[in-house]
């Protein structure tokens, strides 16, 4: 695969030199290539931004140096490329994204800064026909692109056929085809600051530690991510998941049986003290 970032801060980039995302480069799976924007500049000034048409705060990335770029970058044997505009306004970036981008012949990262890129920048690749994706990595605001390429890149290049050593440890992970968060993990020491391990996986039973596992996992997602319990399908929990999840108020939708709807809030049933009415409100 080939990637292409384009930056006004080519230096932000450097930590794709190491760990996976290096070793991928060194051994050829990976072709990376860092642009600084500022070499399609033409004037003195090397000058990138304008002030917005429309008046407001700020400046605004000029579309004729970034076309210049991209056209130079874009590789026009790549039959398959996309170009990805990091933006806080864009879609939220998922696994889903990264699973479909690791089969891309090349990806060209566009990192805007100030107030971002003119906005004719991605309707005119999309007008010729390039993929673009206008991507967020969550809701909160950076100071430019770079960083949320740093985190898409790495999310594509360790699912990049031949990068991870395990392919075990891509399949079992958060956010894969369970559609759960992880389970707790543990290892050696078996006792540290007072804290032992459960029990059962010193047990040696695989069946009860993959029950107990998928026990957690649900739990944990019940509690940090309703909404991922709520797009689990039925059909994918067995009985002893359903039992489980209904101790958490989730319960078969009576509107839609494919789902499951939460009946209260989560945590353990308690039996309300005498002469307490738990329907009672508090008054203001
Ligand atoms: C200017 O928060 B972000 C993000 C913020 C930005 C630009 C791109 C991305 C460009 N500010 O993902």
């Amino acid at each position: 695969m080939r990637v292409d970032v384009i930056s006004i801060f080519p230096d932000y980039l450097a930590a794709l030199d190491l760990s996976l995302v290096g070793k991928a480069r060194q051994r050829g799976l990976l072709d990376l290539r860092v642009h600084d924007l500022r070499d399609w500049t033409t004037d003195r000034h090397r000058t990138v931004d304008d002030t917005p048409f429309g008046g407001g705060a700020g400046m605004v990335m000029r579309p004729d140096v970034w076309g210049l770029a991209i056209d130079e970058v874009l590789d026009a044997g790549a039959v398959g490329a996309h170009l990805i505009v990091p933006t806080p306004s864009g879609e939220v970036f998922t696994q889903r994204h990264a699973e479909s981008l690791a089969s891309a012949e090349q990806l060209v990262f566009a990192c805007g800064r100030y107030e971002g890129i003119d906005a004719r920048v991605a309707q005119h690749y999309r007008d010729a026909g390039v993929t673009v994706h206008e991507l967020s990595i969550g809701d909160y605001v950076l100071n430019g692109g770079e960083v949320a390429s740093l985190v898409m890149i790495e999310a594509v290049a360790r699912l990049i056929p031949g990068m991870v050593g395990n392919p075990d440890s891509l399949v079992e992970e958060s956010h894969g085809a369970a559609g759960l968060l992880e389970y707790p993990v543990y290892t050696k020491p078996p006792s540290w600051a007072d804290l032992e391990i459960p029990e059962v996986l010193l047990s040696g039973h695989h069946a009860k530690i993959e029950r107990w596992r998928r026990d957690r996992a649900l739990e944990r997602t019940a509690r940090l991510r309703p909404d991922m319990i709520a797009a689990l399908s039925v059909t994918g929990l067995d009985k002893h998941d359903l039992a489980l999840l209904a101790g958490l108020g989730w319960v078969p939708d009576p509107h839609d049986g494919g789902r499951l709807a939460r009946v209260r809030a989560g945590g353990p049933d308690v039996t309300p003290a005498r002469g307490v009415d738990p329907g009672a409100r508090v008054a203001e």
